[in-house]
């Protein structure tokens, strides 16, 4: 299904539905703030304390959006809910029709095929994995100094703690850096190459963040600290070219299968890749039933869509 611009679907509120009807008062309040979002962006309005829902109905009064599921939204509402301010009551009896109807309009039978940890993809289909863990490994002989360079949500702060306690469990000599949200702002800078290579610090290692810091990661190689980025969001025209690995799967050369991870997915591979080279099997397999929590939190936290490898995740 094609969805215009802005209005993608927005899934991540998916989790628990069935057991939980609250969950589709959620799901249609978010819709309508992505609505929202797309339209103060596009005509540059300031943004009113209205809510998100009322905003929704005056722009489909203004016919600014007339696909014909932005229709079938208001249609759900009248025909299920009332409305009083921003809370929406719906009827139980017609909730399982609409949440069906729902579903069914949004994912195809393949996308919600029931899956297990053994249908994770491999690792090393992402490009630059090989080069990352090959430097981790060295790091690990060298009793290098590594830090895991993270980021203040959720989603940074899980793929942090993914690739922490790893280390940790390995015995990397190994600390971590969270920049703080208004003060540092998102993504590395070069003060914290000054911070961090005064403290003998050799690898970093970017979760959730550094696909764009092409400056920040030659200035780190200068002062002789090498960089493996590790990220989901969008690549630009130059990425740091001089980092070990930048192991993105929204890279256009990088085919990984599975496009839409979150930075705490792709923390959790790079760890799958690191702790096999470490763990017995059974360990192994121990191991990543037990971290998985962590990158399903970071994954619904950063509303991805559970389709795929992300249900996956966030069903074990
Ligand atoms: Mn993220």
């Amino acid at each position: 299904m094609v969805y215009p611009t802005g209005l993608e679907p927005v899934t991540s509120t998916f989790a628990g539905l069935r057991s939980n009807p609250t969950e589709l008062r959620v799901h249609i309040l978010f819709d309508a703030s992505v609505v929202y979002k797309k339209y103060v962006k596009v005509k540059k309005k300031p943004i009113k304390k209205e809510s998100s829902f009322f905003l929704l109905k005056n722009l489909l009064k203004k016919n600014i959006f007339t696909h014909n599921r932005t229709i079938k939204i208001t249609h759900i509402m009248k025909q299920l809910q009332s409305i009083r301010g921003n809370t929406i009551i719906y009827s139980p009896e017609s909730i399982d029709v609409s949440i069906e109807q729902i579903i069914s309009e949004r994912f195809s039978e393949e996308e919600l095929r029931e899956t297990t940890l053994a249908d994770l993809h491999d690792p090393y289909l992402f490009c630059g994995m090989k080069e990352a863990v090959t430097r981790i490994k060295q790091a690990k002989e060298n009793n290098e100094r590594v830090i895991i360079f993270g980021d203040y949500d959720v989603d940074g702060v899980t793929s942090t703690s993914i690739l922490m306690h790893l280390f940790k469990k390995l015995d990397f000599q190994v600390s971590y850096r969270v920049p703080h949200r208004v003060h540092d702002g998102y993504g590395m800078k070069t003060k914290f190459i000054d911070e961090l290579a005064p403290l003998g610090v050799t690898l970093i290692i970017t979760v959730d963040c550094g696909t764009r810091d092409v400056e920040v990661v030659k200035y780190a190689k200068e002062h002789g600290i090498d960089v493996i980025i590790t990220d989901h969001h969008a690549v630009p025209e130059v990425i740091p070219e001089e980092a070990i690995a930048i192991i993105n799967p929204k890279r256009k050369d990088c085919h990984y299968p599975f496009k839409d991870l979150s930075g705490a997915g792709v923390a959790y591979k790079l760890m799958m890749a690191v702790a096999k080279e470490y763990m017995e099997e059974t360990a192994y397999q121990r191991y990543l039933q037990e971290s998985i929590d962590i990158a399903a939190i970071g994954t619904v936290a950063d509303c991805m869509i559970l389709t795929g490898e992300n249900r996956i995740i966030v069903r074990e």
